[in-house]
């Protein structure tokens, strides 16, 4: 009996969820365009397959094959040129601060190495240039990518996975007449210390990475493709396996180096490629091993935001079509190829997502595909809490103790001060100096950003040990601004000099970005101390030291608006409102912090709207996924919208939208926009910040029936089932993780429950508060926001509560 209303139950939701399964599918092969390749991978090794007939292309990588060695980069110069640097900002010299920085702060060694693909596995099908019935897929609800076609009255099929129980990408192929299979198989790869062979079942490319920038290359790695067969015969020449006659085939691809840690390369890549090969194992075994292990994270996110005849459609004419018809299905997919893609590019104990996740294919990669941290890592995480995925927030969470660590030595050196700090990027080795063009590196603030992330899972998780294990983390990143703030010569705030505003400067000033006081430094430092200050208070330690940190929160610069009505980027009123550059920094206040919100301060609300309308929507790619969010915090469906609309278009000529395979286009291919994008989504149902679970916050028309499960709130909540139509909230089922007052937002009333009084009790929805802002002139009119009820209710950990409406 208990079985057959599990079985109704399933059913039923089954049914509720009956959509288009969630692939993205096409009736042509990839060609030679690699962002038409779907991407697979199992956070280590990635792949890239093109479903190409007659020269099948699965393009390689490994996710610690980078240029280069354990290295530091802080430039031992700095300390003493800092005093001057700080004097001529404050004196109003900023480009005379700017060139001799650039001579000694910006590192002189390495700028960030670069990550770097392993090969290519190319399977030559001879005669099957011609073909009929093409369909290639890749199936997200299995983590699957597959091509099917018909040579000569055969029909062929591969199936292709990276498996995480395996560690290893797992190719078959089948035709669907005995002995019909004939291939060539043999691996390529771009690097340059490195050699392909072939034995009678394995290819094998070994090498070492190159150096870079005074940095000697020294990761070894080791790729393996064993071919097995049923039927047909196997030879091999010096480089390649041939298979002849063969039904099916399998290939297990094996991919290891010596990388250990940041500072140990002391691994055998060799033996480790091999020990990874499975082997007693059939392929049913294998494949249903992969999918349990994916589904085990993909599936407890489930999104229907309605469906239309559009939803019939392959998925590149689907792009093609998405700004004029109404494709709602488009975005649910788009949302799950985000939660794909995140389980796919970062798993627990290996790196974190970097620019490109973990699928490039160049030697030389755009921004080196290392870590950008002042906007680009910390977006490729910000669906992982909320969207159900915590486990994939490891690899970003341990990286950041990591630069807690050798960020310590930059603090000393560049700046003469305890705790640690990180600038604009970090790579492979856990560099923390500033990089690039110093117009970009002098920026101080991406390890305290990073840090962030650490209290951020705190308030989804509300473990306490997990605290501790990080607080010291926290406690380093707040201490190095203990030692780091100066006072400002005016108003005597204290303020980060040198600082920048992320990759922008004031018209006056173009090619200058340096700077005191920042808006988004200062927003930066108030979260970082307030982070500390909790953090510090929860696991009852440093007494002292939280007394300092409140003492130097109250001296902050406040929040600005100035003479166009905007949230001032700069100390001075200097915005030109004709500024349409892609960092919108300083709204880092809005989304993802919580000092700028619809409840809080009205100028700033105000104010941070005036910007991002001045602002433009149509950007580079990650900057339109920022956008998506920015305008559901601000409660505007419609607009948010839009941004999605502007993202799931075929990539423009000047930046921005998706290529054929969903990838998000900067352009070229940078994953954060995808992940930016479904955390936009998210926020668009439902947001838990500012004291309460927001439910439909920013809700628009096209999506006016709808479903979601499974999303996860601040404080220990689950949103298990949340469903609605015509706009309102018609079910909600909420677990308790941790015992605590809930409060939830709406838009209607919900029946049984107590209307909400007085602030949130529940410790996880507290919101510090911030200093009064500053105005250029008097706030003229409040912003109107939505009518909304507002209900509590106490939870007990490990109960679901359901609600229907009234
Ligand atoms: C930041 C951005 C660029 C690009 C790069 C990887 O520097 O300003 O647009 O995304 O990171």
């Amino acid at each position: 009996m208990k079985r057959l209303t599990l079985l109704l139950v399933s059913l039923l939701t089954l049914k509720t969820f009956a959509q288009t399964p969630l692939r993205l599918w096409y009736r042509q092969p990839a060609g030679n365009i690699w962002t038409a390749a779907l991407p697979v991978g199992n956070g280590r090794l990635g792949g890239m397959v093109f479903g190409n007939p007659a020269q099948e292309c699965i393009q390689l990588n490994e996710s610690t094959v980078w240029t280069g060695s354990p290295n530091r980069n802080d430039n031992p110069d700095a300390l003493e040129a800092l005093p001057e640097i700080r004097r001529l900002i404050f004196a109003g010299k900023q480009k005379e601060a700017q060139d001799l920085a650039r001579l000694k702060i910006q590192s002189r060694t390495s700028n960030g190495q670069m990550f770097q693909p392993v090969g290519n596995l190319n399977l030559i099908f001879p005669g099957h240039e011609q073909y009929t019935d093409y369909y290639r897929e890749l199936d997200i609800e299995k983590a699957i990518a597959t091509t099917t076609y018909t040579v000569a009255g055969v029909h062929y099929k591969r199936e292709v996975f990276a498996s995480v129980p395996a560690q290893c990408i797992i190719v078959r192929l089948s035709s669907s007449q005995p002995g019909a299979l004939t291939f060539n198989a043999y691996l390529s790869t771009p690097q340059k210390n490195a050699t392909v062979k072939a034995n009678s079942r394995d290819l094998i490319v070994n090498g070492t990475t190159g150096s870079h920038e005074g940095v000697e290359g020294k990761v070894n790695f080791n790729g393996i493709a064993r071919i097995t067969t049923s039927g047909g015969t196997v030879t091999h020449s010096d480089t390649a396996i041939n298979v002849s006659h063969a039904t099916t085939a399998l290939i297990f691809i094996s991919i290891a180096t010596n990388y250990v840690n940041y500072q140990d390369l002391s691994a055998d890549a060799v033996k480790r490629s091999e020990s990874y090969l499975p082997a007693a194992k059939t392929y049913p075994q294998l494949l249903q091993e992969h999918i349990a292990a994916y589904q085990h994270y993909f599936n407890r996110v489930k999104i229907d935001l309605g469906t239309s005849e559009a939803a019939k459609l392959p998925t590149d004419e689907r792009l093609i079509n998405f700004s004029k018809v109404n494709d709602p299905e488009f975005v649910s997919l788009y949302f799950q190829f985000g939660r794909y893609l995140l389980i796919s590019c970062s798993q627990p104990g290996g790196q974190p997502a970097n620019l490109q996740g973990i699928w490039n294919n160049e030697i030389m990669p755009p921004w080196d595909s290392k870590y950008t941290i002042n906007i680009n890592t910390e977006m490729n995480y910000w669906p992982a809490e909320k969207d159900n995925l915590p486990e994939m927030h490891e690899p970003l969470i341990r990286m950041v103790k990591e630069l807690s660590v050798t960020g310590q030595g930059t603090a000393r050196t560049l700046y003469g001060a305890r705790g640690w700090v990180a600038h604009h990027n970090t790579d492979l080795w856990r560099i923390t100096g500033p990089v690039d063009n110093i117009f970009y590196g002098i920026w101080s603030m991406g390890g305290a950003w990073l840090s962030l992330h650490l209290w951020e899972k705190y308030l989804y998780n509300g473990d306490e040990k997990y605290l501790a294990d990080v607080y010291p983390a926290i406690r380093g990143a707040a201490m190095f601004f203990v030692d780091d703030l100066q006072e400002e010569p005016t108003h005597k705030w204290l303020v980060i000099n040198p600082g920048t505003s992320p990759e922008n400067a004031p018209k006056e000033r173009q090619g200058v970005s340096f700077d005191a006081g920042t808006t988004m430094d200062n927003q930066i430092v108030f979260d970082m101390l307030s982070t500390a200050i909790s953090a510090a208070e929860i696991l009852k330690k440093d007494a002292a030291f939280v007394d300092t940190l409140k003492m130097i929160r109250k001296r902050l610069p406040p929040m600005q608006v100035g003479k166009y009505g905007q949230l001032q980027e700069w100390l001075q009123d200097l915005d030109d409102p004709e500024d349409h550059h892609r960092h919108i920094s300083h709204l880092y206040g809005l989304f993802p912090s919580s000092q700028i919100r619809p409840h809080g301060v009205s100028s700033l609300y105000s104010a941070a709207r005036t910007t991002l309308l001045q602002r433009g929507d149509v950007s580079t790619g990650w900057s339109m996924g920022w956008k998506v969010n920015w305008w559901a915090r601000l409660l505007d469906g419609e607009h948010a919208l839009k941004l999605i609309t502007n993202q799931l278009s075929p990539v423009r000529e000047h930046g921005g939208g998706t290529y054929t395979n969903l990838f998000d286009a900067h352009a070229p291919f940078q994953i954060d926009g995808n992940f930016g994008c479904t955390s936009g989504i998210t926020e668009m149902l439902m947001q838990s910040y500012e004291g309460a679970i927001y439910l439909l916050p920013a809700l628009p028309a096209a999506w006016k029936d709808g479903r979601i499960q499974g999303l996860r709130a601040r404080g220990g909540f689950e949103i298990v089932d949340l469903e609605w139509k015509n706009s309102r909230v018609v079910k909600l089922v909420i677990k308790a993780n941790l015992t605590g007052n809930c409060r939830i937002r709406l838009a209607n009333r919900l029946k049984g429950l107590k209307e909400a009084t007085g602030d949130n009790p529940n410790p996880f929805y507290q919101t510090p508060v911030i200093p009064a802002p500053l105005l250029a002139k008097p706030e003229k009119e409040l912003p109107t926001l939505p009518y909304t009820f507002l209900y509590d209710f106490s939870a007990k950990k490990g109960k679901t509560y359901t609600f229907l409406a009234l």
